[in-house]
Protein backbone atom coordinates (compact mmCIF):
# COMPACT_ATOMS: atom_id res chain seq x y z
CA UNK A 1 0.00 0.00 0.00
CA UNK A 2 1.37 3.62 -0.89
CA UNK A 3 1.63 5.85 2.08
CA UNK A 4 -1.16 8.55 1.67
CA UNK A 5 0.92 11.14 2.09
CA UNK A 6 3.35 10.48 -1.08
CA UNK A 7 0.23 11.35 -3.18
CA UNK A 8 1.27 14.44 -5.26
CA UNK A 9 -0.82 17.49 -4.19
CA UNK A 10 -1.77 20.64 -5.34
CA UNK A 11 -0.65 24.26 -3.32
CA UNK A 12 -2.52 26.79 -3.62
CA UNK A 13 -0.03 29.73 -3.13
CA UNK A 14 -2.49 32.65 -1.60
CA UNK A 15 -2.06 35.61 0.88
CA UNK A 16 -5.36 36.63 3.17
CA UNK A 17 -5.80 40.04 2.20
CA UNK A 18 -5.56 39.47 -1.45
CA UNK A 19 -8.44 40.25 -3.23
CA UNK A 20 -8.02 37.48 -6.54
CA UNK A 21 -6.82 34.83 -4.18
CA UNK A 22 -9.80 35.18 -2.36
CA UNK A 23 -11.71 33.61 -5.41
CA UNK A 24 -10.12 30.23 -5.07
CA UNK A 25 -10.65 30.36 -1.62
CA UNK A 26 -14.25 30.67 -2.20
CA UNK A 27 -14.05 27.99 -4.39
CA UNK A 28 -12.82 25.50 -2.37
CA UNK A 29 -16.07 26.11 0.43
CA UNK A 30 -18.26 25.85 -2.22
CA UNK A 31 -17.07 22.57 -3.94
CA UNK A 32 -16.59 20.98 -1.08
CA UNK A 33 -12.72 20.55 -0.96
CA UNK A 34 -11.49 18.83 2.27
CA UNK A 35 -8.45 20.06 4.12
CA UNK A 36 -6.55 16.93 2.77
CA UNK A 37 -6.91 17.90 -1.09
CA UNK A 38 -4.33 20.90 -1.16
CA UNK A 39 -1.98 22.74 0.68
CA UNK A 40 -2.45 26.12 1.05
CA UNK A 41 0.99 28.38 1.36
CA UNK A 42 0.78 31.71 2.10
CA UNK A 43 2.76 34.31 0.73
CA UNK A 44 3.45 37.51 2.26
CA UNK A 45 2.62 40.24 0.11
CA UNK A 46 3.40 42.91 2.61
CA UNK A 47 6.89 42.18 2.69
CA UNK A 48 7.51 41.24 -0.71
CA UNK A 49 7.59 37.97 -0.13
CA UNK A 50 6.15 37.36 -3.88
CA UNK A 51 9.41 38.79 -5.52
CA UNK A 52 11.64 36.09 -4.04
CA UNK A 53 13.33 33.95 -6.52
CA UNK A 54 11.81 30.87 -5.01
CA UNK A 55 8.20 32.33 -5.47
CA UNK A 56 9.23 33.46 -9.27
CA UNK A 57 10.09 30.33 -10.14
CA UNK A 58 6.75 29.21 -9.80
CA UNK A 59 5.21 32.35 -11.38
CA UNK A 60 6.80 35.18 -12.69
CA UNK A 61 4.54 37.65 -12.86
CA UNK A 62 5.12 37.65 -9.05
CA UNK A 63 1.46 37.43 -8.39
CA UNK A 64 -1.21 35.68 -6.25
CA UNK A 65 -2.86 33.03 -6.17
CA UNK A 66 -1.20 30.64 -8.07
CA UNK A 67 -2.49 26.68 -8.16
CA UNK A 68 0.52 24.14 -8.39
CA UNK A 69 -0.68 20.81 -9.84
CA UNK A 70 0.95 17.50 -10.39
CA UNK A 71 0.15 16.39 -14.00
CA UNK A 72 -2.27 14.01 -14.37
CA UNK A 73 -0.30 11.25 -15.54
CA UNK A 74 2.18 11.28 -12.44
CA UNK A 75 -0.91 10.66 -9.87
CA UNK A 76 0.77 7.12 -9.20
CA UNK A 77 3.14 7.84 -6.37
CA UNK A 78 5.90 5.33 -7.08
CA UNK A 79 6.41 8.02 -9.79
CA UNK A 80 8.47 11.09 -9.00
CA UNK A 81 5.98 13.68 -9.66
CA UNK A 82 6.00 16.49 -12.03
CA UNK A 83 4.04 20.19 -11.33
CA UNK A 84 2.80 22.96 -13.44
CA UNK A 85 1.57 26.06 -12.07
CA UNK A 86 -1.52 27.72 -12.94
CA UNK A 87 -1.14 31.12 -12.46
CA UNK A 88 -4.42 33.19 -13.15
CA UNK A 89 -7.49 33.57 -11.07
CA UNK A 90 -10.08 32.54 -13.62
CA UNK A 91 -8.05 29.08 -14.58
CA UNK A 92 -7.17 28.31 -11.37
CA UNK A 93 -10.96 28.20 -10.07
CA UNK A 94 -12.17 26.62 -13.95
CA UNK A 95 -9.51 24.10 -12.48
CA UNK A 96 -10.85 23.32 -9.25
CA UNK A 97 -14.07 23.11 -10.69
CA UNK A 98 -13.61 20.60 -13.27
CA UNK A 99 -11.14 18.49 -10.78
CA UNK A 100 -13.54 17.93 -7.96
CA UNK A 101 -17.37 16.49 -9.53
CA UNK A 102 -19.57 13.82 -8.27
CA UNK A 103 -18.00 11.32 -10.60
CA UNK A 104 -14.19 12.60 -9.91
CA UNK A 105 -12.26 9.55 -7.89
CA UNK A 106 -10.23 12.50 -5.85
CA UNK A 107 -8.55 11.09 -2.51
CA UNK A 108 -10.34 13.23 0.02
CA UNK A 109 -11.99 12.49 3.23
CA UNK A 110 -14.75 15.29 2.36
CA UNK A 111 -18.18 13.98 1.54
CA UNK A 112 -19.33 17.81 0.88
CA UNK A 113 -21.98 17.93 -1.93
CA UNK A 114 -19.04 18.81 -4.96
CA UNK A 115 -21.49 21.36 -7.16
CA UNK A 116 -21.00 22.25 -10.51
CA UNK A 117 -20.35 25.86 -10.34
CA UNK A 118 -19.26 26.17 -14.50
CA UNK A 119 -22.04 27.93 -16.60
CA UNK A 120 -24.42 24.77 -17.78
CA UNK A 121 -25.44 26.84 -21.48
CA UNK A 122 -23.62 28.28 -23.91
CA UNK A 123 -25.77 31.21 -23.60
CA UNK A 124 -24.84 31.29 -19.32
CA UNK A 125 -21.16 30.66 -20.73
CA UNK A 126 -21.34 34.22 -22.51
CA UNK A 127 -22.81 36.04 -20.01
CA UNK A 128 -20.03 34.07 -16.98
CA UNK A 129 -17.48 35.65 -19.32
CA UNK A 130 -18.09 38.64 -19.91
CA UNK A 131 -18.54 39.71 -16.06
CA UNK A 132 -15.37 38.00 -15.44
CA UNK A 133 -13.99 40.06 -18.20
CA UNK A 134 -15.22 43.23 -16.43
CA UNK A 135 -14.31 42.34 -13.28
CA UNK A 136 -10.75 42.08 -14.20
CA UNK A 137 -10.39 45.42 -16.64
CA UNK A 138 -8.19 47.57 -16.02
CA UNK A 139 -11.07 50.08 -15.10
CA UNK A 140 -12.05 47.68 -12.46
CA UNK A 141 -9.06 47.02 -10.88
CA UNK A 142 -9.16 46.69 -7.40
CA UNK A 143 -5.69 47.02 -6.20
CA UNK A 144 -5.35 50.09 -8.32
CA UNK A 145 -8.32 51.40 -6.56
CA UNK A 146 -6.91 49.99 -3.08
CA UNK A 147 -3.67 52.45 -3.83
CA UNK A 148 -5.80 55.50 -4.81
CA UNK A 149 -8.21 55.42 -2.95
CA UNK A 150 -7.93 59.24 -1.92
CA UNK A 151 -9.05 62.28 -3.77
CA UNK A 152 -8.08 65.21 -1.29
CA UNK A 153 -5.88 66.18 1.21
CA UNK A 154 -7.70 64.60 4.51
CA UNK A 155 -8.27 61.36 2.75
CA UNK A 156 -4.58 61.19 1.76
CA UNK A 157 -3.46 61.41 5.33
CA UNK A 158 -5.69 58.53 6.05
CA UNK A 159 -3.99 56.54 3.21
CA UNK A 160 -0.38 56.94 3.55
CA UNK A 161 -0.72 56.08 7.26
CA UNK A 162 -2.29 52.85 6.19
CA UNK A 163 -0.18 51.77 3.01
CA UNK A 164 3.21 53.40 4.47
CA UNK A 165 4.57 50.40 6.23
CA UNK A 166 3.21 47.89 3.30
CA UNK A 167 4.83 49.80 0.52
CA UNK A 168 8.04 50.79 2.68
CA UNK A 169 8.27 47.01 3.31
CA UNK A 170 7.81 46.02 -0.66
CA UNK A 171 10.37 48.60 -1.11
CA UNK A 172 13.00 47.38 1.16
CA UNK A 173 12.17 43.98 0.04
CA UNK A 174 13.13 44.94 -4.29
CA UNK A 175 16.26 46.94 -2.75
CA UNK A 176 17.79 44.03 -0.41
CA UNK A 177 17.47 41.75 -3.78
CA UNK A 178 19.05 44.15 -6.26
CA UNK A 179 21.25 44.83 -3.67
CA UNK A 180 22.04 40.91 -3.15
CA UNK A 181 21.84 40.33 -6.70
CA UNK A 182 25.21 42.81 -7.27
CA UNK A 183 26.95 41.07 -4.83
CA UNK A 184 26.65 38.06 -6.20
CA UNK A 185 24.74 36.67 -3.20
CA UNK A 186 21.69 35.95 -5.27
CA UNK A 187 21.93 34.70 -9.06
CA UNK A 188 19.00 35.50 -10.94
CA UNK A 189 18.64 36.46 -14.70
CA UNK A 190 19.17 40.00 -16.50
CA UNK A 191 15.24 39.74 -16.97
CA UNK A 192 14.17 39.04 -13.17
CA UNK A 193 16.78 42.08 -11.97
CA UNK A 194 14.90 44.18 -14.71
CA UNK A 195 11.22 43.04 -13.50
CA UNK A 196 12.39 43.93 -9.46
CA UNK A 197 13.54 47.21 -10.90
CA UNK A 198 10.58 48.11 -12.54
CA UNK A 199 8.91 47.23 -10.13
CA UNK A 200 11.00 49.60 -7.63
CA UNK A 201 10.00 52.41 -10.41
CA UNK A 202 6.14 51.95 -9.80
CA UNK A 203 6.38 51.61 -5.92
CA UNK A 204 8.38 54.39 -5.41
CA UNK A 205 5.85 56.91 -7.77
CA UNK A 206 2.91 56.20 -5.21
CA UNK A 207 5.67 56.04 -2.10
CA UNK A 208 6.92 59.41 -3.09
CA UNK A 209 3.03 60.73 -2.68
CA UNK A 210 2.37 59.02 0.60
CA UNK A 211 5.31 60.28 2.18
CA UNK A 212 4.16 63.31 2.00
CA UNK A 213 0.68 62.96 2.84
CA UNK A 214 0.99 64.18 6.08
CA UNK A 215 1.83 67.16 5.45
CA UNK A 216 -0.14 70.54 3.80
CA UNK A 217 -0.48 71.89 0.61
CA UNK A 218 1.56 74.95 1.81
CA UNK A 219 4.37 72.88 3.09
CA UNK A 220 5.07 70.67 -0.37
CA UNK A 221 7.52 71.67 -2.41
CA UNK A 222 6.64 72.69 -6.05
CA UNK A 223 7.22 69.52 -7.44
CA UNK A 224 6.00 67.44 -4.82
CA UNK A 225 2.65 69.33 -5.03
CA UNK A 226 2.64 68.83 -8.78
CA UNK A 227 3.13 64.87 -7.96
CA UNK A 228 -0.14 65.43 -5.07
CA UNK A 229 -1.90 66.54 -8.10
CA UNK A 230 -1.22 64.00 -10.23
CA UNK A 231 -2.39 61.53 -8.06
CA UNK A 232 -5.39 63.13 -7.48
CA UNK A 233 -6.26 63.48 -11.02
CA UNK A 234 -5.47 59.51 -11.71
CA UNK A 235 -7.40 58.89 -8.11
CA UNK A 236 -10.64 61.15 -9.17
CA UNK A 237 -10.75 59.21 -12.93
CA UNK A 238 -9.69 55.15 -11.27
CA UNK A 239 -12.94 56.13 -9.19
CA UNK A 240 -15.01 57.83 -12.20
CA UNK A 241 -14.32 54.81 -14.24
CA UNK A 242 -15.71 52.32 -11.70
CA UNK A 243 -19.79 54.25 -12.81
CA UNK A 244 -19.38 52.19 -15.79
CA UNK A 245 -18.03 48.97 -14.47
CA UNK A 246 -21.11 48.83 -12.21
CA UNK A 247 -23.53 49.94 -14.42
CA UNK A 248 -22.18 47.38 -16.93
CA UNK A 249 -22.48 44.82 -14.12
CA UNK A 250 -26.01 44.82 -13.23
CA UNK A 251 -26.72 44.66 -16.87
CA UNK A 252 -24.95 41.87 -17.03
CA UNK A 253 -26.44 40.05 -13.22
CA UNK A 254 -29.40 38.26 -13.99
CA UNK A 255 -29.99 38.32 -9.73
CA UNK A 256 -29.67 37.86 -7.66
CA UNK A 257 -26.73 35.66 -8.35
CA UNK A 258 -24.68 36.66 -11.95
CA UNK A 259 -26.78 33.45 -13.85
CA UNK A 260 -30.00 33.49 -11.48
CA UNK A 261 -30.73 31.36 -8.47
CA UNK A 262 -27.85 28.72 -8.89
CA UNK A 263 -24.03 30.08 -7.82
CA UNK A 264 -22.25 29.87 -10.82
CA UNK A 265 -18.18 31.15 -11.08
CA UNK A 266 -18.45 34.26 -11.86
CA UNK A 267 -20.22 35.09 -8.57
CA UNK A 268 -16.84 34.22 -7.00
CA UNK A 269 -15.01 36.56 -8.95
CA UNK A 270 -17.83 39.04 -8.37
CA UNK A 271 -17.94 37.88 -4.63
CA UNK A 272 -14.46 38.96 -4.04
CA UNK A 273 -14.66 42.23 -6.20
CA UNK A 274 -17.52 43.59 -4.47
CA UNK A 275 -16.52 42.93 -0.96
CA UNK A 276 -13.16 45.28 -2.09
CA UNK A 277 -14.83 47.77 -3.16
CA UNK A 278 -17.35 47.91 -0.35
CA UNK A 279 -14.34 47.81 2.38
CA UNK A 280 -12.47 50.67 0.38
CA UNK A 281 -15.75 52.74 0.21
CA UNK A 282 -16.09 52.29 3.94
CA UNK A 283 -18.33 49.38 3.93
CA UNK A 284 -18.31 46.47 6.84
CA UNK A 285 -18.90 42.65 6.27
CA UNK A 286 -22.05 43.07 8.45
CA UNK A 287 -23.87 45.60 6.11
CA UNK A 288 -26.69 44.74 4.21
CA UNK A 289 -26.86 44.88 0.53
CA UNK A 290 -28.69 48.27 0.32
CA UNK A 291 -26.17 49.58 2.81
CA UNK A 292 -22.98 48.43 1.32
CA UNK A 293 -24.17 49.75 -2.06
CA UNK A 294 -25.42 52.87 -0.90
CA UNK A 295 -21.57 53.64 0.84
CA UNK A 296 -20.32 52.35 -2.80
CA UNK A 297 -22.76 54.96 -4.41
CA UNK A 298 -21.78 57.61 -2.20
CA UNK A 299 -17.55 57.11 -2.30
CA UNK A 300 -17.49 57.01 -6.04
CA UNK A 301 -19.72 60.49 -5.39
CA UNK A 302 -21.33 62.99 -8.66
CA UNK A 303 -24.88 61.66 -7.41
CA UNK A 304 -23.98 58.03 -8.67
CA UNK A 305 -27.07 55.79 -8.44
CA UNK A 306 -27.45 52.10 -9.85
CA UNK A 307 -30.68 51.38 -11.07
CA UNK A 308 -32.95 49.49 -8.86
CA UNK A 309 -35.14 47.93 -10.19
CA UNK A 310 -34.77 44.10 -8.44
CA UNK A 311 -38.02 42.50 -6.43
CA UNK A 312 -36.26 42.30 -2.74
CA UNK A 313 -38.79 39.60 -2.50
CA UNK A 314 -37.82 37.86 -5.30
CA UNK A 315 -34.45 38.25 -4.83
CA UNK A 316 -34.48 36.58 -1.38
CA UNK A 317 -37.14 34.20 -2.63
CA UNK A 318 -34.39 32.77 -5.70
CA UNK A 319 -31.17 32.90 -2.57
CA UNK A 320 -33.06 30.79 -0.69
CA UNK A 321 -33.78 33.86 1.83
CA UNK A 322 -36.50 34.15 4.11
CA UNK A 323 -39.23 37.30 3.09
CA UNK A 324 -41.38 37.73 5.13
CA UNK A 325 -41.96 41.27 5.48
CA UNK A 326 -41.18 42.52 2.27
CA UNK A 327 -43.40 44.00 0.35
CA UNK A 328 -44.15 43.06 -2.91
CA UNK A 329 -43.50 46.36 -4.57
CA UNK A 330 -39.82 46.75 -3.09
CA UNK A 331 -37.00 47.15 -5.18
CA UNK A 332 -32.93 47.46 -5.16
CA UNK A 333 -30.60 47.16 -7.19
CA UNK A 334 -29.16 43.41 -8.33
CA UNK A 335 -25.60 44.26 -6.64
CA UNK A 336 -27.39 44.68 -3.17
CA UNK A 337 -29.52 41.88 -3.89
CA UNK A 338 -26.33 39.66 -4.96
CA UNK A 339 -24.42 41.26 -1.73
CA UNK A 340 -27.57 39.86 0.36
CA UNK A 341 -27.52 36.19 -0.85
CA UNK A 342 -23.56 35.88 -0.95
CA UNK A 343 -22.71 37.32 2.74
CA UNK A 344 -24.94 34.05 3.90
CA UNK A 345 -22.51 31.60 2.42
CA UNK A 346 -20.55 29.57 4.44
CA UNK A 347 -17.60 30.43 2.12
CA UNK A 348 -18.36 33.91 2.23
CA UNK A 349 -18.34 33.85 6.17
CA UNK A 350 -15.22 31.59 6.07
CA UNK A 351 -12.87 33.63 4.14
CA UNK A 352 -14.25 37.08 5.42
CA UNK A 353 -14.70 35.52 9.11
CA UNK A 354 -11.75 38.54 10.00
CA UNK A 355 -13.92 41.42 8.17
CA UNK A 356 -13.50 42.60 4.47
CA UNK A 357 -10.23 42.49 2.46
N1 LIG B 1 -4.41 38.60 -13.40
C1 LIG B 1 -4.03 38.03 -12.13
C2 LIG B 1 -3.90 39.16 -11.11
C3 LIG B 1 -3.47 38.69 -9.75
C4 LIG B 1 -3.04 39.85 -8.86
O1 LIG B 1 -2.97 41.01 -9.29
N2 LIG B 1 -2.77 39.54 -7.61
C5 LIG B 1 -2.30 40.55 -6.67
C6 LIG B 1 -2.95 40.33 -5.32
S1 LIG B 1 -4.73 40.45 -5.40
C7 LIG B 1 -0.80 40.39 -6.47
O2 LIG B 1 -0.33 39.28 -6.34
N3 LIG B 1 -0.05 41.50 -6.44
C8 LIG B 1 1.36 41.49 -6.25
C9 LIG B 1 1.84 42.58 -5.35
O3 LIG B 1 1.04 43.16 -4.63
O4 LIG B 1 3.04 42.83 -5.31
C10 LIG B 1 -5.06 37.01 -11.69
O5 LIG B 1 -6.19 37.06 -12.15
O6 LIG B 1 -4.72 36.12 -10.91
Amino acid sequence: MPDGSAIPKASLYYYNKSIWASVPLLALEEKGYGPDEIDLKEVDLSNGENFSPSYLRINSNATVPTLVVPLSTTLDPDIESRYKAIKDTKSIVEFLDKSRSIQSRTHSTSSAPAPTLAPATIAFNTVSNKVIEVLHSEAADPNALHFMNARDDASLKQLSESLKPTLGAKCAALDRLIDDNQKAEVHVSEKTVRFWELKRVATSMIMDVLEDGDKGVEELSDEAKNKRLEFFKAASSAWSSLKTVLTELSSEIIGPYVLGDQLSIADLHLAAWLARIARLSGAAASDDGNTAVHKIEDHIGDSFSLTKDFSVAEARRRAGLPATNVPATERQARLAAFWDGVKERPSWKKVYADGLH
